[in-house]
């Protein structure tokens, strides 16, 4: 059996076999992707009224391709107070949005209570809102920081009402590039015990992949197959997201960048590798707006939400600090051929345009 027939047999392929996709020609991959996706998901793509907040940019840690932490290139620090988080959230409730994503830098000086009553404030106040906050690189920093084991520091979680984990931290797994690009951060064990110790509290995540910097192709394999072996064990994972590397205002070096062609060849491998991964988001935030439709005929199912306002990302230049209208959106979407489906955090549909 060849390796294509395999794929449409819907059989698992192994780290060889997927490294060599990327030697397919990309209207291949994008079929044998699409028919997965469709499979799963037909012609639906997903979407979902979300917000992004920003609390802190301050941070210990010091990863060479981020430019939204405080650092001599982004010399302006800010720690938001809960009443101005609070703030927020009241006039984004008034708006229908469904879901707050609240990520941060690692601030060592605001102490572990700043970090977990917000959400206990928000849930008192607004129950139905979703919670998505703290990555595995926080939940790991506030251990470290407050000498608590991760056990704890997830059980807090849950106390103050986090609702799910967003996928950022992953980074790219590979012990070499990682010590590369974010040394000293949460280590790529550490990130999937996280996940691994959050889902076996019934709780659902996200996973990223950050790529097109100093990884290689391989990279982005083991980091995929790292991701299918914890899912086999969990089932926790909702999504896969693979974030497409911003070059602007940080340390990183990068000479060659990222090709539309090499992120939909990504895109569709990872749809074909990730098997028991239900939803490929393409997260227009990082790949544009544009692109992350194309993504649609190469795997992707999910285009992430309408966000209003991002800082991570449009910091190292991705046009995404005003996020995009909900009737643009849709329409978008709708243009391209697919069927926009408005979903809560967990994938379930809430309406069908
Ligand atoms: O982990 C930082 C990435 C992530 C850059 O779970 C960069 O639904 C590109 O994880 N170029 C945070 N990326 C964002 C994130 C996320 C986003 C949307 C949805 C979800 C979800 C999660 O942003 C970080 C890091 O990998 N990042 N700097 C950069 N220069």
């Amino acid at each position: 059996m060849t390796l294509i027939e395999k794929i449409e047999n819907d059989e698992r392929i192994d780290f060889e076999e997927a490294l060599s996709l990327y030697d397919l020609d990309v209207f291949t991959l994008g079929k044998l992707a699409d028919a997965r996706r469709q499979k799963l998901h037909g012609k639906k793509s997903y979407f979902n009224i979300n917000r992004h907040i920003n609390p802190t940019n301050v941070c210990k840690d010091i990863c060479k391709f981020c430019a939204y932490s405080a650092s001599r290139k982004n010399p302006n620090p800010y720690a938001m107070s809960h009443d101005e988080i609070l703030k927020i959230v009241d006039d984004i409730v008034g708006r229908d949005i469904k879901e707050v994503h609240i990520v941060s830098a690692h601030n060592p000086d605001t102490g572990l209570e700043w970090y977990l009553e917000i959400f206990q404030k928000i849930k008192q106040k607004y129950p139905a809102l979703h919670v998505k906050a703290l990555t595995a690189a926080e939940v790991n920093f506030l251990a470290e920081q407050y000498s608590k084991s991760y056990d704890e520091i997830l059980d807090l979680m849950v106390e103050y009402g986090v609702d799910s984990m967003p996928g950022g931290g992953a980074e790219i797994f590979d012990e070499k590039v990682r010590d590369f690009i974010c040394k000293g951060k949460v280590t790529s064990e550490q990130w999937l015990e996280i996940h691994r110790k959050w889902h076996e509290r019934g709780k659902q995540s996200n996973v990223t992949m950050l790529f097109g910097h100093i990884e290689e192709r391989k990279d982005r394999i083991d980091h995929m197959m790292r991701i299918r072996d914890l899912q086999d064990e969990t089932s926790g994972f909702n999504a896969f997201i693979p974030l497409v590397y911003q070059r602007e205002n940080n340390y990183l070096k990068v000479k060659n960048f990222l090709t539309a062609h090499e992120i939909l060849k990504t895109m569709a491998i990872s749809r074909i590798v990730l098997d028991n991964v239900a939803n490929l988001k393409a997260y227009w935030v990082t790949s544009t707006l544009k692109l992350a439709l194309l993504s649609q005929e190469f795997g992707a199912n999910d285009l992430d939400g309408t966000i209003e306002q991002e800082s991570i990302n449009s910091a190292a230049g991705a046009a995404s600090a005003n996020g995009v209208d909900l009737k643009e959106f849709v329409a978008l979407i709708k243009d391209s051929g697919f069927i926009p489906v408005e979903r809560d955090s967990l994938y379930n549909e809430l309406k069908v345009y």
